[in-house]
C-alpha cells in the first residue's frame, strides 16, 4: 500500500473532484497531504472526517510521500515533479507538460494500463478531450484498426477551471442585462456564443488543444499511422465535453458492430435511440464517470469503413480526476501484486 498520498492542487476545479473520488472509491492510505502555493497554505480541507490543513508546495515536502496526484497548470508540474521524484514519491500529473515525454507512460486504464510497466517515477493522465474519445475510438481500433478521425469538440467552460464557470455566469448574467462584460478568462464573451480556439496557435493552423488530441491519440493507441483532425471549441455549458467524431477504419465496419464493441468496451454507455430521442447530452453526463456514446451512423460519404458518433463526459471526471485515481488504483494494484 501506498502509506502517505499527496494531493497537489486540491482546491482547483479537479482537485476537489480527486478527494472526492478518493473517498468514494476507498482508495487506499494511511495519511493525506494536500499541497499548494504559498496563497493557500494554511486553509482547512474537509476530506472524509478529517480537516486537513494545506501545507507548502515546495522541495522538501514530499520526503514522507509515496504517491502524488496532481492538478496543476503545466509549469506548477515541471517545477515540482523532479523534485518529487527525487524525493521518492510516484507522480500521477494530469497537466500537460509531461505528457509527450518519451520517458513518461500516458494513461487510460480502460485503454493502455500495461504502459505503466517501467515507469520512472511520473505517470501522465491525458487531455480531457483526448481521453474521452480514446475510450470511445479504443474498441474500434482493436477490432478494425483506426486510420483516420475528423472530430469537432463542444469543450465545457470549466475545461479552463473554476474561473471558466464564474466567466460563463457573468458573461450570461451581463447579456441578459443588456450589457456586456469583459472577458478575462476567454477571448470573447462566452454567454450566447462559441468560440473556436483553445489554447494558442500551435502547428499549421491547428491550437494546442487541438494537437493534443493528435499527439496523445497516437501515444496512447502505439499507433503514430493515425490521423487525427480536430477542431477545439468552447461552448457556454459549465460541465461536459461533447465532440461529434467520424471515423474512417481499415477493415469495413457497420453500424451494428460499433454497438456491439462499444457496448463491449469498458467505461463506455451506449445511449443511442434517435426514434425516442435518447442521445447522450451534458446535462445527463454530469457527476459520472463514463464515456457516453450515441448518434451512432454510417458514414454516409465513404465506402463501408466509416463511423459517425457523438461522444459527451464529464471533463472533470473521466476527463480528469476519475483517470487519474484511476491510475492510482492501476499503481497500487501493482504494488500490491509485486
Ligand atoms: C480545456 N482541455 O477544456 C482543456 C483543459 O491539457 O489538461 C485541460 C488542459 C490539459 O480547456
Amino acid at each position: 500500500m501506498f502509506e502517505t498520498l499527496a494531493v497537489v492542487g486540491a482546491t482547483g476545479a479537479v482537485g476537489r473532484i480527486v478527494l472526492d473520488q478518493l473517498a468514494d472509491r476507498d482508495f487506499p492510505y494511511k495519511r493525506i497531504k494536500l499541497l499548494a502555493s504559498q496563497r493557500s497554505v494554511g486553509r482547512e480541507v474537509q476530506v472524509k472526517d478529517q480537516t486537513v490543513k494545506i501545507e507548502l508546495l515546495a522541495p522538501g515536502a514530499f520526503q514522507d510521500v509515496d504517491l502524488v496526484i496532481a492538478s496543476t497548470p503545466d509549469e506548477v508540474s515541471a517545477d515540482f515533479a523532479p523534485y518529487a521524484v527525487k524525493e521518492g514519491a510516484v507522480v500521477v500529473d494530469e497537466s500537460g507538460f509531461w505528457r509527450m515525454d518519451p520517458t513518461v507512460p500516458l494513461i487510460i486504464p480502460e485503454v493502455n494500463p500495461q504502459a505503466i510497466a517501467g515507469h520512472q517515477g511520473i505517470l501522465a493522465s491525458p487531455n480531457c478531450s483526448t481521453t474521452q474519445m480514446v475510450v470511445a475510438l479504443a474498441p474500434l481500433h482493436q477490432a478494425c484498426r483506426v486510420k483516420r478521425v475528423v472530430v469537432s469538440t463542444y469543450q465545457a467552460t470549466s475545461g479552463a477551471g473554476l474561473a471558466g464557470n464564474v466567466e460563463l455566469e457573468s458573461s450570461v448574467r451581463a447579456h441578459l442585462d443588456g450589457g456586456a462584460n469583459q472577458p478575462e478568462t476567454f477571448q470573447y464573451p462566452i454567454g450566447f456564443n462559441l468560440i473556436p480556439q483553445i489554447g494558442g496557435e500551435k502547428h499549421q493552423g491547428y491550437t494546442s488543444e487541438e494537437m493534443k488530441m493528435v499527439y496523445e491519440t497516437r501515444k496512447i493507441l502505439g499507433d503514430e499511422d493515425i490521423q487525427v483532425c480536430p477542431t477545439a471549441v468552447r461552448v457556454p455549458v459549465m460541465t461536459g465535453h461533447s465532440e461529434s467524431i467520424l471515423v474512417e477504419t481499415e477493415e469495413p465496419i457497420s453500424v451494428e458492430k460499433a454497438i456491439e464493441l462499444f457496448n463491449a468496451a469498458p467505461g463506455i454507455t451506449v445511449v443511442d435511440d434517435l426514434d425516442r430521442k435518447q442521445y447522450p447530452m451534458p446535462k445527463d453526463c454530469v457527476g459520472k464517470d463514463d464515456v457516453f456514446v450515441g448518434r451512432i451512423r454510417a458514414d454516409i460519404s465513404g465506402n463501408g469503413h466509416g463511423i459517425a458518433f457523438w461522444c459527451v463526459s464529464d471533463n472533470l471526471r473521466k476527463g480528469a480526476a476519475t483517470n487519474a485515481v484511476q491510475i492510482a488504483e492501476l499503481l497500487q494494484s501493482s504494488v500490491a501484486s509485486a
